[in-house]
């Protein structure tokens, strides 16, 4: 009825309605700045979507009549870091969490409410709502093609819609180098400028991504910076001729080939490299995650693969952070808070499972962004097979990994990797609407999760993607309004 995604834990509706009037307030508690934040936040989205702009405003707890209330601290703890409680009532809405996060999500929601009731009039009810998992995440590959800080500001904007909290950024690939590093300084300036078809690089100077992990953190996301390492290193390869084993840089790479290229395992210097490059993305990361990859490093002997990671988790831990690999860090020994991040080999990720690591699901049958929706897509890739609307909702983390139990899935998470997608168009294209899936089947209860309730709201909640701009595959699979 109220077209909520992702679909919250219990909706009850209540008699009456609440109707918004140019005089209504967002009101906060008097001091409580990061809720003014919010509140200034709920403020546009109210007025982009019903014209009415609705100051934010500290204020008395004594509700006024037709007001809007935003506390923290004030809701049932059970609700947990994330979780809010949203009531409706003729009288006025109050939104209260044990903490910030979940007044943000109350927020969002009453956002969308507003949005699909078409005005200013919505129906009482009462919301509690929390997520089922901790991580739900996103990731954007911007070394196969760069995307600047406007376009990853737009992405995470999309991703808060959904309540999800993590995007994954891929800064570094055989491609490209995507962040500054001052003391390796030509890893941007010579291994930023190139991307995948001879398309233009870029990087972000340590001021731009700063700026992008506080954007994040308005929106309650957590930036997780991977740098891949020993393979998909070719741009790192090409810009310094030290890093090699022969002492040559290759050239730069625009091609769309995997697992030819790995850092020198037997150097030292190899050593004070990821010391350093690691030590500078820690200190521009608030979060507790640096993601190493791991992934593919067909070019890297087994054994030396092992050293190296057990090298790299030592540095990880010496900066103060837990680490994440992709699944086939599986094979080393890693100590069991690691986190591993499943994507297609299911040995790997039973291994994981038994060493008791948290895992991160990605499936790339999936969860996988890039790959085709079918035969006919455009865009994308389709070693994972062919991955629609519906093949990308109807799965459940629970029952992907044989061993793994539920306490120990940390949550979701749908990679984009982007050979070939080339503008923001084409990466809203391929994410949306399957990454509205992932974001649900993150936040919401397992039962009750049903494809074709789900395609119905799907549906019309098309018509906010449509008012925001964004360009999205309009799936056969789904009556579009
Ligand atoms: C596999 S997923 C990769 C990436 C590619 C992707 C394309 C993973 C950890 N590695 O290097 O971009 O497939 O779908």
């Amino acid at each position: 009825m109220l077209n909520l995604i992702p679909k919250p834990v219990s909706v009850t509706p209540a008699a009456g309605h609440f109707t918004l009037t140019p005089a209504a307030k967002i009101i906060v508690p008097p001091g409580a700045e990061d809720l003014l934040a919010i509140g200034r936040m709920l403020s546009n989205w109210i007025e982009e979507t019903t014209g009415l702009a609705i100051p934010a405003q500290f204020g008395d707890a004594a509700p006024p009549e037709g007001n809007i209330h935003l506390r923290e601290g004030a809701a049932d703890a059970a609700l947990g870091a994330e979780g809010y409680r949203l009531t409706v009532s003729p009288r006025g809405v109050q939104i209260e969490a044990p903490h910030k996060a979940g007044v943000f999500y109350g927020a969002q929601t009453l956002r969308q409410m507003l949005f699909h009731a078409g005005g200013t009039r919505i129906p009482s009810v009462k919301i509690h709502d929390t997520p089922r998992f901790r991580w739900r995440g996103a990731m954007l590959d911007v070394a196969r093609h760069f995307f600047g800080v406007a376009e990853v500001k737009r992405y995470l904007d999309l991703l808060a819609a959904y309540k999800m909290n993590v995007l994954h950024l891929h800064l570094s690939d055989d491609q490209g180098w995507r962040i500054e590093i001052k003391s390796w300084p030509n890893l941007s300036a010579h291994g930023g400028q190139t991307a995948v078809g001879g398309d233009a690089g870029g990087f972000y100077t340590q001021v731009q991504y700063a700026e992008l992990v506080a954007y994040a953190q308005e929106r309650q996301i957590t930036i997780v910076p991977e740098i891949d390492l020993p393979g998909h290193t070719n741009a790192a390869l090409a810009s310094y001729p030290e890093l090699n084993c022969n002492g040559t840089a290759p050239g730069l790479y625009t091609g769309m080939e995997v697992g030819f290229s790995s850092l020198c395992i037997q150097k030292e210097i190899t050593y004070r490299f990821v010391d350093e490059v690691l030590g500078e993305i820690a200190a521009l990361t608030p979060g507790a995650y640096l993601h190493v990859g791991g992934d593919e490093a067909k070019a890297t002997p087994k054994a030396d693969y092992l050293r190296f990671m057990a090298r790299v988790a030592e540095i990880v831990a010496a900066h103060g952070k837990t680490m994440v690999a992709w699944e086939e860090a599986a094979q080393c020994d890693l100590a069991p808070e690691t986190v591993l991040q499943y994507w297609a080999d299911i040995e790997h990720a039973k291994t994981a499972a038994q060493k008791g690591h948290p895992m991160i699901l990605s499936p790339a049958s999936r969860a996988y962004l890039d790959i085709k929706y079918d035969a006919g897509t455009p865009l994308g890739l389709t070693w994972a097979g062919t991955v629609d609307t519906e093949r990308a909702y109807t799965w459940d983390p629970a029952s992907e990994v044989p061993g793994l139990p539920e306490a120990r899935i940390l949550g979701v998470e749908a990679p984009l990797w982007s050979e070939t997608l080339r503008t923001m168009a084409d990466v809203e294209f391929m994410a949306f609407p399957r990454l509205i899936g992932i974001a649900e089947i993150g936040w919401s209860p397992a039962l009750g999760r049903d494809w074709d309730e789900y395609r119905q709201r799907l549906a019309v909640e098309g018509l906010r993607l449509q008012r925001w701009g964004v360009n999205f595959y309009r799936d056969p699979g789904v009556n579009w309004r």
